[in-house]
């Protein structure tokens, strides 16, 4: 090892800013990793996984590993220049076990430039360690494999040489989650395989391997895109009609600001528009966002203007007008990112929004010249949706007057609570008249709401506003929530805290529950990001044996109740095949009784997943969409979309 060398890692290892032991995190661990649920879990992942991908944006590191190990552990490994091994010369232990067992904050592993992914809490690889049953790390570098392990945030064995490497350099980690901990230490593959086919698009060139080797489980994939972006635009349309050829694409980088930009329109009436801040998905938006959007607006009547495809009289394209149908991924990289809003995933750094902007205004401006025919195409894809726009306001206006949407008016069909708190009130959308009166009856009318939705409602992916509008069961949804709908939300006038939606254990029920969740996703997409909708859970069987009565929800578990409490004595067990048979006792006490109930909270984890899984499930290319279903058959019951 060279001096310089070890002057490097000595100045690495003193950047680490020394706080406090590890107690705290395994006391209160929701303040680190937000929850102890499935997205804290996989937050644990994301966060060792973080530190290579850093390694991989400051050039040292082409591949990163990982793996899902049988008894749930992780093992993640890159071929960067391995952790500092050096003493730390306050704490004198080495990095690495600074690293893993000192809360820090601040810089990861200091050092300038952007540390570009960080992760949403950026909490490192002490956090992990605290946090995990187990937790081992081997280092390659000098010529040397040093191992060393810890657990539960303390180490077990100190650092030692395990064997040569030759010229080999890289970092191992393999840890395995806390069951005291979590609350389920199952990993889910399709989670994680999103993550990092997301950091593949973002940062080209980078490969990263997942693997499963779990039993029944097990497969592996490669994300790797020298494209980047322009690959992550074609990999969202991949289900959806582009209209026009070329994916635009253009970055800029200034002192300490890069840019990257890539899009491409559908014939898709929703908008899908992407945006980072230093690999983190700024899912609130920021200055970034509105940089882009001012510039689309303006480019797009500057170019119709001249061309004269817009006349001096008639009015400008609006905002939406020119979204429409577009899907485009807005990623930038700057030293000091602010990160702001209710979950921190909005960019405030004010600089940043003017350098999207003229960087849109100028490269979009050029391809438009450049490319007169997809211009063409595309002004005229925005032109519709200003008419389109025009008649909606015209529906919306009409239906005003007439007081439909009003909170005055509440539809007819809702049977509202008493209570007007609406932190405390519920309405259950109930599939079909007849389930929806037995609600009513079995409800607590106090705090419970009723509102019968009758058959499949409009399929909102294939429609645009206007017609929306005019389907019946969702202006009264709209009216009984009371918060408007598209641009117009407002989840302040929300009147009930929970949306809960209760439709038959079948088929059809799921297709239903789909389009409701489709509705909520595309025009009131704050329901759903502030954890407002649920999914009721009504029981499969009923079942009589003697004076017990017992009810399951899943094939699996009615077998396991015969196996425990005997198949003798008990009458043919009921299986429900819907809400329908269900008297308004038995709904009550199985599905909305607040003490016995579960409930499913929906949430959504990846917008970019979910904006696939609408388009595949609500969209119109049957193939895609028959073999998502076979794909996702087993995991019905998830519903982290
Ligand atoms: C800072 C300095 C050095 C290595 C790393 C960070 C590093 C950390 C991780 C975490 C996972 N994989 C990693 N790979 C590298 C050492 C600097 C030097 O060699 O001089």
């Amino acid at each position: 090892m060279t001096a310089a060398n070890v002057e490097q890692q000595l100045y690495n290892a003193e950047q680490i800013q020394v706080l406090e032991g590890l107690e705290p995190v395994r006391k209160r661990p929701g303040m680190y990793i937000g929850t102890t649920g499935p997205r804290g879990l996989h937050h644990l992942v994301y966060e060792v996984v973080d530190n290579s991908i850093d390694e991989a944006i400051a050039g040292f590191c082409k591949k990163i590993y990982i793996k899902i190990q049988k008894d749930n552990s992780v093992v993640i490994s890159d071929d960067g220049r391995g952790m500092p091994v050096v003493i730390h010369p306050k704490l004198q232990v080495p990095a690495v076990e600074v690293i893993h067992t000192v809360l820090h904050a601040g810089g990861k592993f200091g050092g300038g430039g952007y540390k570009v992914s960080g992760g949403l809490h950026g909490v490192g690889a002490s956090v992990v360690n605290a946090l995990s049953e187990i937790m081992e790390v081997e280092i390659k570098r000098d010529g040397k494999i040093y191992r060393q392990t810890y657990s539960r945030g303390k180490t077990v064995t100190p650092l030692e040489v395990v064997g040569e490497c030759g010229k080999e350099t890289g970092s191992k980690t393999m840890f395995k989650p806390d069951p005291e901990i979590f609350d389920e230490i199952e990993l889910n593959y399709e989670t994680l395989e999103n993550r990092f086919r997301e950091m593949a698009f973002l940062n080209k060139g980078i490969k990263i391997t997942l693997e499963d080797e779990r039993e029944g489980k097990e497969r592996k994939e490669t994300f790797h895109y020298e494209g980047g972006i322009r690959e992550f635009i074609k990999h969202l349309n991949r289900n959806k009609e582009i209209i026009h050829q070329d994916i635009i694409y253009f970055e800029n980088k200034k002192k300490d600001m890069e840019v990257e930009i890539a899009l491409q329109y559908t014939d898709r009436y929703n908008e899908l528009i992407l945006t980072y801040a230093n690999n983190i998905n700024t899912t609130e938006g920021g200055t970034h966002l509105v940089g882009f959007k001012s510039a689309l607006t303006r480019v797009f009547n500057d170019y119709a203007r001249k061309h004269k495809y817009i006349k001096d009289n008639e009015d400008n394209l609006m905002g939406e007008d020119v979204r429409e149908g577009i899907t485009a991924i807005v990623s930038v990289k700057l030293i000091q990112p602010q990160f702001e809003g209710q979950t921190k995933t909005k960019l405030g750094n004010s600089e940043i929004r003017g350098f999207v902007e003229t960087t849109t205004n100028e490269f979009l401006m050029a391809f438009l010249e450049e490319n007169p025919q997809q211009a063409r195409i595309i002004i005229d894809k925005c032109l519709r949706a200003a008419r389109a726009r025009e008649a909606a306001r015209k529906a919306r206006d009409l239906t005003r007057r007439k007081g439909v949407l009003d909170n005055i008016a509440l539809p007819g069909k809702l049977a509202d609570c008493q209570e007007k708190d609406p932190a405390l009130c519920e309405i259950f959308l109930v599939e079909g008249d007849s389930a929806g009166g037995t609600a009513k009856m079995g409800r607590d009318r106090r705090r419970q709401a009723i509102l019968p939705l009758r058959g499949k409602i409009l399929n909102v992916e294939k429609a645009r506003l206007d017609r929306i509008l005019n389907s019946e069961e969702i202006r009264n949804m709209i009216t009984a929530f009371g918060c408007g709908i598209g641009d117009d939300f407002d989840l302040e006038k929300l009147r009930y805290h929970k949306i809960i939606i209760m439709t038959d254990a079948d088929v059809d029920g799921a297709h239903i529950r789909t389009l409701l969740l489709t509705f909520f996703y595309r025009y009131m997409k704050p329901l759903i990001e502030g954890g407002f909708v649920y999914i009721a859970q009504p029981p499969l069987y009923r079942t009589v044996k003697g004076k017990e009565v017992y009810y399951t929800y899943s094939e699996r578990e009615q077998e396991k109740l015969l196996d425990e409490i005997g198949r003798q004595g008990i009458k043919p067990p009921q299986r429900y095949k819907g809400l329908g048979e269900m008297n308004a006792e038995q709904l009550w006490e199985t599905t909305m009784d607040y003490n016995k109930r579960s409930l499913i909270q929906v949430s959504v984890e990846a917008m970019a997943a979910a904006d696939e899984i609408f388009t595949v499930l609500m969209g119109d290319k049957v193939p895609p969409r028959r073999k998502f279903i076979e794909d996702h058959a087993k995991y019905v019951r998830n519903l982290d979309i």
